[in-house]
């Protein structure tokens, strides 16, 4: 078992039990799943060891600095969309401290999740602005963590653009949570907010028309797919995990605005039961998904219109058994 593995699981004790002891005798208490995240955010401050300096724990007040105020908050609102739509207690069900770190390196463009914390770039002013403006960008870094303990999706080819796909998914959808929108209402963007003001473009991407998110001098042309015709077989970025996500991020789009509403209630609920369910294999793809989410739609709502929804869906970007 790798020394990280081992490592993450006493850290993973810590927070589930109480340790104390007393003249020698140790008692171990259960604590019970909080329903409150316990987030602690840090500044990097432009260097690239992790965590860096602790800046605000949970329950601490804002302070000046808008990026840990903002990451602090990002947390706080995934960590509620995935406790109040799906009784999710943070990353890992059990209450998973949240740690992220802000002001990581020098004009650095991008955040991610580094399978133990989430990471947050400033960007360089001229192509991105910071990562912590878009809520949608915590959060996707966020469900990489979930994913991470749920279905573990290799970041590989199919399966590394279903594991991009949910952070996108459960992205947006905390993003609709936050503004109280529903499926009709919301933009569908990820990333919005983050491009400099002389790029040509609106988001990072866009889950209701993959491939129209930019179309800039620097960045090039948005390159997500959004049916199996346009499939990009690529070596590059893993086989192209932020590109061919594009295609299960339409049929989730498809099927969320068919069913109207909140689209974290029918249509997430039922990409949460398979992300979830034990039945998604790490090697997954897109059809293999496809039906999982079909088989999940049928029993969690019976033969109604969320099937019908489902199966339209994954039909119109190509994907069918
Ligand atoms: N921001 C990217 C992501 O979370 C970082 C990466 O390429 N893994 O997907
Ligand atoms: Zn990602």
């Amino acid at each position: 078992e790798p020394a990280r593995r081992t490592l993450e699981r006493d850290a993973l004790e810590r927070t589930r039990r109480r340790i104390t002891t007393v003249r020698g005798v140790t008692t171990t208490v259960e604590r019970a799943p909080s329903n409150k995240p316990e987030r602690t955010i840090y500044d990097a401050k432009h260097e690239t060891r992790l965590p860096g300096k602790k800046v605000r724990d949970e329950g601490g007040q804002a302070g000046r600095d808008q990026s840990v105020n903002r990451a602090y908050d990002g947390l706080g609102a995934t960590f509620e969309l995935f406790l109040k739509a799906y009784g999710r207690r943070s990353i890992d069900d059990s209450g998973l401290p949240l740690n992220a770190s802000v002001h990581y390196s020098e004009d650095y463009n991008n955040a991610f999740w580094d399978g133990e914390q989430m990471v947050f770039g400033d960007g360089d002013g001229e192509v991105f602005l910071d990562f912590t403006i878009p809520v949608d960008v915590m959060a996707h870094e966020l469900t990489h963590g979930v994913t991470q303990y749920t279905a573990n999706l290799e970041y590989f080819g199919q399966s590394g653009a279903l594991n991009e796909s949910m952070s996108d998914v459960f992205g947006s959808l905390v993003k609709q949570h936050v503004l109280g929108q529903t499926a009709a209402e919301a933009d569908w963007l990820i990333g919005k907010g983050l491009l400099a003001e002389r790029v040509t473009g609106v988001a990072l991407r866009s889950m209701k028309a993959p491939g129209t998110a930019y179309d800039d001098d620097v960045l090039g042309k948005d390159p997500q797919p959004g049916t199996m015709d346009d499939y990009v077989h690529t070596s590059r970025d893993n086989g192209g995990v932020h590109i061919n996500s594009g295609i299960p991020n339409h049929a989730f789009y498809l099927v969320a605005k068919a069913l109207g509403g909140n689209a974290w209630e029918r249509a997430g609920q039922i990409w949460y039961d398979v992300l979830t369910g034990g039945d998604l294999a790490s090697d997954a793809e897109f059809s293999d998904f496809a039906q999982l989410t079909v088989a999940a739609a049928h029993s969690r709502y019976g033969e109604g219109e969320e099937q019908s929804a489902v199966l339209e869906g994954w039909a119109a970007v190509g994907i069918t058994d």
